[in-house]
């Protein structure tokens, strides 16, 4: 058994690997969210910073949100598309906050990767990279990276700092959620670094007048069963404002659980959130992925895709989806009879 890890032993690691090389590739989730972006800027400035190394940030899917589009132009990050890119031109793979075989990253998980740092539950397939930092406690990649930066005594650049964060305060609902005392440090010793004025104007970046329509699809669709609340958005071109609709309908008065669903590209995608302290919403999703899907994710926060079997067929996801509902129901208290939240009509 290794002697328990410090930030500077983490830090020595870390280096050890990416000693010698000259170019990486960071690799992050598909539809990257601030704490993925913000990660993989902080890791692009560790290597660059303190070996030279050059950088580029890959993700397949697109940024949909306008906050998150809004983030990568402040940083000045330039992502690319991983399919267009040949993978062995770089002397070192790296992924953050996102594990090579999970539902919400497309990389082939028998590429041996060298660097992988997140904050979700272990997957076997991460165990074969040539460095691991796994802690599912915390409640943003971010904080983690932040250690590494003191560690390495980097002087954290403002631009880095704000998306940060920003990246901390999404991923864990301004530390509301899921979060530990290393997220609120973390927090705290970035926040006097960053950009406060510009966090504001990302918070409240314009909003396509698309949102609207899918957020009211969203309401509109919105199921009430007891103290659970279910919304079938249908098709969508990004799974973004799945996860969005779940954060704010699990808001709703008397819910204790909140599911959305989308389809997007032949895969269901649905998000799930609960407020039950006795709940696992990573345990519920990872049965609704089932043997065909992924699921996974934290005690509160969690989601899962499912393929279609025959593709992009709109009545066959709706026939799923309504599955997926009961199932749903079923693991978390039982099926009842549902009422429109938004009332008939
Ligand atoms: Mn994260």
């Amino acid at each position: 058994m290794a002697a328990r890890a410090t930030p500077a032993s983490r830090l020595a690691r870390l280096r050890s690997v990416l000693e010698g090389a000259k170019t990486m590739l960071i690799v992050v989730q598909n539809n990257p969210d601030p704490d993925a972006i913000a990660a993989a800027a902080a890791l692009r400035e560790i290597a660059n910073a303190s070996h030279g190394i050059a950088c580029s940030v890959a993700h397949t899917g697109v940024v949909g949100r306008a906050e998150n589009l809004a983030l990568l132009e402040y940083l000045r990050l330039n992502t690319r598309e991983i399919d267009t890119l040949d993978l062995t031109r770089f002397d070192r793979l790296g992924m953050v906050d996102a594990q090579p075989g999970a539902g919400n990253v497309q990389f082939d998980p028998s590429v041996r990767l060298d660097v992988v740092i997140d904050h979700h539950p272990i997957r076997r397939e991460t165990r074969t990279a040539r460095f691991t930092d796994i802690r599912s406690r915390y409640g943003a990649t971010c904080s983690m990276l932040y250690e590494y930066l003191a560690a390495a005594r980097i002087e954290i650049p403002t631009r880095l700092a704000t998306a940060m964060a920003y990246g901390i305060k999404s991923d864990t609902q301004d530390l509301g959620r899921e979060s530990t005392r290393a997220d609120v440090d973390a927090y705290l010793a970035l926040y006097p670094l960053a950009n406060a004025r510009v966090l504001g104007r990302i918070l409240s970046a314009p909003l396509p007048h698309t949102y609207f329509a899918r957020l009211r699809v969203a309401l509109d669709r919105a199921v009430v069963y007891g103290n659970r609340i279910v919304s079938d958005l249908g098709r969508l071109d990004s799974p973004e404002m799945v996860a969005e609709a779940a954060d704010l309908l699990l808001r709703a008065e008397g819910m204790t659980w909140s599911m959305c669903l989308g389809l997007i590209d032949g895969w269901i995608h649905l998000s799930l959130r609960t407020s039950d302290r006795e709940g696992d919403a990573g345990k519920v999703a990872r049965n609704l992925g089932g043997r065909r899907g992924f699921g996974g994710g934290h005690q509160t926060l969690a989601a899962a895709q499912i393929p279609l079997p025959d593709g992009d067929d709109w009545r066959q996801a709706r026939g799923i989806a309504r599955g997926l509902t009961k199932r749903f129901l079923k693991a978390t208290g039982g099926v009842v009879p549902g009422l429109p939240l938004c009332g008939a009509g």
